[in-house]
């Protein structure tokens, strides 16, 4: 008798949708205190990382989202040497920032320490840099760290967040914002994983909303593809502090001292050229 193929699918409500990946089993279960974390192998997308029934990551495609979570925001700031990771408990994003050698310090905030446990083990291509002496994770409140923050300290701070129910959701917040805000130095620049420009409107406008209302004149939003998210197109927006964005360092970026899988200086002009579908519904904000 042939074997029936096993799927996993993570339904999408907000959108009447679901997407399935073909697996040959569960290789790791287990209730942390704050999720629950999976490990699924799947027959064409290598492990697959689900955090509460949540696609977080494929070990084939999370390349889109680090590196558009990493690189754009590294690039748009003239001096970046200081740098927070607010989530990002896998690392990916984490390894992406420490591929910029003018980054000095990143100090990496995850509540949830079974993330990164769970993930060293089954996707330690994203934990390599974990030792680089210029990283220290901690496994706190991410928004007390910040509160708690010298003002200025930081040129850049990347919000890799879950979507914004459970622990991720406070990290969608006006004075989470705040925090990040008084935090960063003139210049300062933060990004924020945006959900789907097609499916989440509801939840970047008023995230957009709500980063100006902590004092940040000026947003990007970058639009992407990722394969394994509801509906395949995502974002991640940029905020900064003081001046509006002016461009990014083209001929840095044109010349990265590392390999990457999707991002360049054409993708990076691409992902800012907003479709006019979400332009328009970014227009009054
Ligand atoms: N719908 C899932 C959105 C998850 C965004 N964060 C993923 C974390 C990867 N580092």
């Amino acid at each position: 008798m042939t074997e029936q193929p096993r799927w996993f699918r993570e339904d999408c409500d907000e959108a009447g949708s679901a997407f399935s990946l073909q697996i040959r089993g569960r290789l790791h279960q287990e209730q942390s205190p704050y999720q629950t974390i999976e490990v699924f192998e799947t027959t064409h997308f290598g492990n697959l990382l689900v955090i509460d029934d949540f696609i977080q990551l494929s070990a084939r495609d999370n390349f889109f989202y680090h590196e558009m979570m990493a690189h754009p925001a590294i690039y748009s700031h003239a001096n970046p040497r200081r740098a927070a990771i607010i989530g990002g408990g896998d690392c990916g994003t984490l390894h992406e920032v420490l591929k910029h050698p003018e980054i000095e310090q990143v100090t990496q905030i995850d509540i949830d320490e079974r993330v990164t446990r769970v993930c060293e083990r089954f996707f330690p291509e994203l934990c390599a840099s974990n030792d680089d002496p210029r990283a220290t994770l901690l496994f706190i409140d991410g928004i007390r760290w910040m509160e708690e923050a010298p003002a200025g300290a930081l040129d850049i701070i990347f919000v890799d967040s879950t979507d914004p129910i459970g622990p991720g959701e406070v990290l969608f917040s006006r004075d989470f914002y705040a925090a990040c805000h008084a935090a960063l130095g003139e210049g300062g620049i933060i990004v924020q994983q945006s959900e789907s420009p097609l499916l989440h409107m509801d939840i970047l406008r008023p995230m957009i909303e709500d980063m100006r209302g902590a004092g940040f004149r000026d947003t990007r939003t970058l639009c992407f593809p990722q394969p394994t998210y509801p509906c395949g197109l995502w974002s991640a927006t940029m905020a900064r502090k003081g001046l509006p964005f002016d461009g990014f360092r083209e001929e840095d970026a044109a010349h990265p001292p590392f390999a990457t899988q999707y991002y360049t200086v054409d993708t990076h002009r691409g992902a800012l050229a907003l479709p006019p579908f979400v332009a328009r519904q970014l227009a009054d904000v």
